[in-house]
């Protein structure tokens, strides 16, 4: 008897133990919601018949002009920078020379991933849409991201709203899918390596951090933003194309097909972070599987060899 007492304390404590692991592990994957039918309306700046993309010439779709960059960051001038953000052993930041591609002005709504859903019956965590239809679409794996983007890019290539310019770029060998980390940085910082995407000082009043919750894509107005794209600093953390490795920053291994243990690259912070985390030179990282509240996408268009 006297062996009773520890060996059930040791099954209390066992089971406790198990709870809590459980309590603490990721929700199971959410079974296959519809979207909200009222989300699949109409949405103001939004094209209903362009599976809501923005009612703009180019759909949304921003150009950045080709020619180089400063990617990473200086702690002399970034008190902020993380040690990831250094270039190498030597330099602190690296020149990157990119060629001209397309960027979305604002991440990927939850109208967007609405219409995609609705399409196909992709199956997608039930958060995903669980916004007004003009919010960032979250809760999103890198999959459900690229899933997107081939569906996106497959619709303008067939369909008659698409516009001109794009559809000549689509016959000519350019993709729709995630940005590069590098495309991302360049898109969100300009060439002439200002910390933010408006300057080098945090600003609340220019993007979504440091709060609850997201906001409507595009809420913040932002003048001095580098090419006039929007939530590039907060609102939701947006997938990348890059597996993350240290830098310097390679190009040749980007894309899409990598391993599935690799650990992909996320940008710009979310509502609820800090005001380092939404610098452009901050490299978020998650497990391709991840479906988190704060993580979303944005779609480019770039030129693929
Ligand atoms: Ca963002
Ligand atoms: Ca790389």
């Amino acid at each position: 008897m006297k062996g009773a007492v520890p060996l059930a304390f040791l099954v209390i404590v066992a089971s406790v133990w198990i709870a809590l692991r459980l309590s603490q592990s990721p929700p199971a994957q959410a079974a296959s919601t519809p979207p909200p039918r009222a989300a699949l309306g109409e949405v103001a700046g939004f094209r209903a018949d362009a599976w809501f993309l923005p009612d703009e010439e180019l759909l949304g779709f921003v150009e950045i002009p080709a020619g180089v960059f400063l990617m990473g960051s200086d702690p002399s001038v970034d008190a902020r920078a993380f040690d990831i953000e250094r270039w190498s052993s030597s330099s602190a930041q690296g020149t990157v020379e990119l060629p001209v591609f397309y960027m979305g002005r604002y991440e990927v709504t939850v109208a967007q991933l609405g219409a995609f859903v609705e399409a196909t019956a992709y199956t997608i965590d039930r958060q995903a849409l669980q916004a007004p239809p003009d919010h960032p679409a979250k809760s999103v794996s890198w999959p459900d991201a690229l899933a997107y983007t081939r569906w996106l890019d497959a619709k303008l290539r067939e369909s008659s709203v698409t516009p001109p310019r794009l559809a000549a770029l689509l016959r000519d060998g350019w993709r729709i899918s995630l940005p590069t980390e590098a495309e991302w940085e360049k898109a969100a910082r300009g060439a002439d390596g200002r910390i933010y995407p408006w300057g080098d000082e945090p600003r609340r009043d220019r993007a979504n951090y440091g709060g609850r919750s997201t906001t409507p894509v595009g809420s913040y107005e932002c003048p001095e933003c580098a090419f006039g794209l929007s939530d590039m600093a907060g609102n939701v953390w947006e997938w990348t194309r890059s597996p993350y490795q240290p830098y310097p920053y390679d190009a040749t291994d980007d894309g899409v097909g990598l391993e599935a243990e690799a650990l992909w690259v996320m940008r710009g912070g979310a509502f609820g972070d800090p005001e380092g985390f939404v610098r452009a030179a901050n490299r978020g990282r998650a497990d391709p599987g991840a479906r988190r509240p704060f993580i979303g996408f944005r779609v480019s268009i770039s030129h693929w060899p």
